[in-house]
């Protein structure tokens, strides 16, 4: 099949609809830029309304089609165990690629495209077990409730983990018997476009599976107002989120909405720190920090507070910068605009009186002079009303919090609009379990932060992060609709 070969730059993609590609509507094409240079990396379809109406009419008729409503569910099991199986075969290829397009080292570009795999073959195992149940209504009835699938469904991906995110929505999505459009972000497409390849490949049938690349105001809007969309999974900001979630509304739609977070990294005075601030380093700078989980505020017992400084910044000292394909140990940021974001808080930060400790510049080695790099950076002694405490940087910026007493801890990580993930660090049970109750997040790690993709656990958002949740069985729910079935019989 006529699928891009992921080594190949600057090479041109139409859109992917009803199992071929096809022109965009516009007949435009834009660049897709490589983060670590700025150079052209591929142009990319610039589709719109007319691409999204075609792409929703294919993944429709696909739904209602013979090759997918009325094939057995072990069918569907047999096509994701094989897509993983084929993204594992291609994993080198994969994750060069997703390195180039988003520029994160290529460590964590395997590690992305290795969790992608595992999204497939996690949802395989499921894909004929959506099993449904009785209710005892007493003689002569025989009530029963069926898990259907939701219809088509939209996904609306970002571009910080392109090809986890996109594989997060799909496999579940397809395991259920859904249809998919997707609509990947524009500064980052690439994997998305392969994905879709390789599940044509393993015979996933024509229409099951759309990619409209674009704009978020032109392919996005149009994808997330369209009448014929059963479904939305929205992954990005909280601003873009709310447009989607009205849109949403004017169609009476269910939403998922997965919208970043200001997430806390407790440290409490007896944590083992040789553990703790390794990996606090790790879940803020990770991926340039552009990480919806990314580890942003690190609240410190005062009695380990300067130990635990002194430790990031020596970190922080020996962290080498480079084109993500180097494999360094961190990348550049997405694009040029979120660069400047990014700086402009590191300039709050200052201005607002936090001290700087490490980082806060773009880096002055010439050979990164291309591309949108940013030093890693900490920030100590900042206090709860910056904005640099509240609102999501996105970028490889640590707001570092000292703490006196474990309400005061409580009190700072509950203290944002966001509610994503926290993390604890202590060798007291009795604190962490009191601590994970108190906490308004919704997802809680003690003793460890992420846990290896963490495709299992349920993953969403309590306050602004949003809500519904994905990975896990949990995300069943939303891409299953109950029917309820009740008989007469005598
Ligand atoms: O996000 P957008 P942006 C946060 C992060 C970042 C900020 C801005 O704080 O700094 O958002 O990033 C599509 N209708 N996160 O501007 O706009 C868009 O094309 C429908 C956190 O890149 O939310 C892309 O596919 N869709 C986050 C997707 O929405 C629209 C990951 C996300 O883009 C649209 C990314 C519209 N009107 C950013 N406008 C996380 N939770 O991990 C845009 N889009």
């Amino acid at each position: 099949m006529a699928v891009a070969p992921a080594q190949e730059e600057s090479r041109r993609y139409d859109l992917w609809i009803g199992g071929e590609w096809v022109a965009p509507a516009s007949g435009q094409h834009f660049e897709s830029v490589d983060p670590a240079t700025g150079h052209v990396l591929a142009y990319l379809a610039r589709g719109g309304k007319a691409d999204v109406d075609r792409a929703v009419a294919a993944a429709r008729a696909a739904l209602e089609g013979p090759g997918w409503k009325r094939i057995e569910p072990r069918r569907r099991v047999e096509w994701l165990y094989e897509a993983a199986r084929r993204i594992r075969q291609r994993s080198d290829s994969l994750a060069r690629l997703e390195s180039l397009d988003t520029g994160k080292p290529l460590r964590q570009a395997r590690t992305d495209v290795a969790v992608a795999a595992r999204y497939f073959e996690y949802y395989a195992g499921i894909a004929d077990k959506i099993l449904g149940h009785t209710i005892p209504l007493g003689p002569g009835f025989l009530d029963y409730v069926l898990r259907e699938p939701v219809g088509v469904c939209a996904l609306i991906i970002p571009w910080n983990y392109p090809i986890q995110i996109a594989s997060r929505g799909l496999a579940p999505a397809l395991a259920a018997g859904n249809t998919v459009v997707l609509k990947p972000a524009e500064e980052a497409s690439l994997t998305t476009l392969e994905l879709a390849g390789i599940l044509h490949e393993v015979g996933v049938p024509a229409g099951v599976v759309n990619v409209v690349t674009g704009y978020g105001e032109e392919a996005g809007a149009a994808l997330a107002s369209h009448p014929d969309v059963d479904h939305i999974t929205f992954t990005g900001s909280v601003e873009t989120g709310s447009i989607v979630m009205q849109a949403a509304a004017r169609g009476i739609k269910p939403v998922l909405l997965e919208l970043g977070g200001k997430s806390p990294m407790i440290v409490m005075g007896d944590a083992d720190l040789d553990r703790a601030i390794p990996a606090t380093a790790q879940a803020i700078f990770q991926n340039a920090g552009q990480t919806c989980s990314a580890a942003s505020r690190l609240i410190v017992d005062r009695r380990v507070h300067r130990e635990a400084v002194e430790a990031l910044q020596r970190i922080v000292s020996q962290m080498r910068l480079g084109p993500g394909v180097e494999d360094p140990d961190m990348g550049p940021i997405i694009s040029r605009r979120q660069q400047q974001r990014v700086l402009g808080y590191v300039e709050a930060g200052r201005s607002e009186g936090a001290r700087l400790v490490a980082g806060g510049r773009v880096p002055e080695q010439p050979e990164l002079s291309g591309g949108y790099f940013v030093e890693p950076t900490l920030f100590d002694e900042v206090s709860p009303i910056m904005r640099i405490a509240q609102e999501e940087i996105f970028g490889p910026v640590l707001a570092i919090m000292p703490f006196d007493t474990p309400d005061e801890a409580v009190a700072l990580a509950n203290g944002t609009a966001y509610g994503l993930v926290a993390g604890i660090w202590t060798r007291d049970l009795s604190t962490a379990h009191r601590m994970a109750a108190e906490l308004r997040v919704g997802q809680v790690f003690v003793n460890t932060y992420g846990a290896g993709g963490g495709v299992e656990m349920p993953f969403g958002g309590y306050k602004k992060s949003g809500f519904g949740r994905e990975k896990g069985l949990e995300t069943l729910q939303h891409y299953t609709q109950v029917k309820n079935v009740c008989v007469r019989y005598e």
